[in-house]
């Protein structure tokens, strides 16, 4: 197996600081909160950003400003968004990638998102490939249901994107596939051979998903974006926690973790 990587999901869009006061909102707290989650362990953040009234954001500057300050201080891997908020126009969706960041999240098909819609039509993701390619920014292909990866491998024969492909599985999104073994072993089989990938699982299924897929050789995705408890009813004060302890659990089931400098190799960043 692969050493493991952790990506931490800092802050996402749809959890409301009235849910948790844990959540770093600002570009400063935001990469405060990156360089405590480099030092549990994380090789990658995955960034959503806030304005100062606390609802999602994909402006350009609230990004530049935390990837400044988290490149100056660690040396993580940096996805952004290009998932923003549903109801989000593609044109505000697509401003982190004009950074030129090393990664960012791509979803490759919409999906009813709780009593919304989270919408991406294939134009919409032709577009959003195109400007991965065009920025040199490798994509995380989110994967919310099974058509979703048979879009991804059609997008690979129309040139564009380019194997090896890096999968996110989130599962137990309402409306999404749901978070059980049964659905990642039939995602998994999916995929083509020398892609990798990474389980993130929504609410209570957070752990048991990511100890499933350090089990059968994935990455994993932890932190508040997907979850905010770290037991029943008891919040996480903060992303370290759910870190610390998916560190904890590779070391007693023996699967050692990736540094960044690893994780950049495994993922294709370095060459
Ligand atoms: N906020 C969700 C609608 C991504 O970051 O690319 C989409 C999302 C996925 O969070
Ligand atoms: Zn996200």
């Amino acid at each position: 197996m692969d050493k493991l990587m952790i990506t931490a999901a800092l802050v996402g869009a749809e959890v409301s600081p009235e849910d948790t006061p844990y959540l770093p909102l600002s570009p400063r707290e935001i990469a405060d909160e990156a360089q405590r989650v480099y030092e549990a362990g994380a090789a990658i953040v995955h960034l959503h950003m806030r304005d100062q009234a606390g609802n999602s954001s994909q402006n350009r500057t609230l990004f530049a400003e935390a990837i400044s300050y988290i490149k100056a201080e660690t040396d993580l891997i940096v996805q952004v968004s290009t998932g923003g908020a549903v109801g989000m126009t593609a044109k505000e969706r697509l401003q982190p990638v004009t950074l030129s960041p090393e990664m960012a999240s791509l979803s490759t098909g919409s999906v009813n998102f709780g009593v919304e819609v989270f919408s991406n039509p294939l134009p919409m993701v032709r577009a959003f490939a195109k400007a991965c390619r065009e920025y040199h920014v490798k994509p995380e292909i989110e994967v919310f249901d099974s058509g979703m990866v048979t879009t991804a491998l059609s997008l690979v024969k129309e040139g564009l994107l380019t194997e090896p492909l890096h999968f996110n599985f989130v599962l137990g999104v309402p409306g999404g596939m749901a978070a059980t073994a049964k659905n990642l072993l039939f995602l998994l089989d999916l995929i083509p051979v020398g892609s990798t990938w990474t389980v993130s699982a929504i609410g209570r299924h957070q752990l048991p998903m990511n100890t499933l897929g350090i089990l059968l050789g994935g990455h994993v995705r932890t932190g508040l974006e997907d979850n905010i408890f770290y037991t029943k009813g008891v919040l996480a004060q903060g992303n370290v926690p759910l870190v610390k302890r998916l560190v904890n659990i590779a070391q007693e089931l023996g699967r050692p973790l990736a540094s960044v400098a690893e994780a950049r190799v495994l993922l294709g960043l370095v060459h």
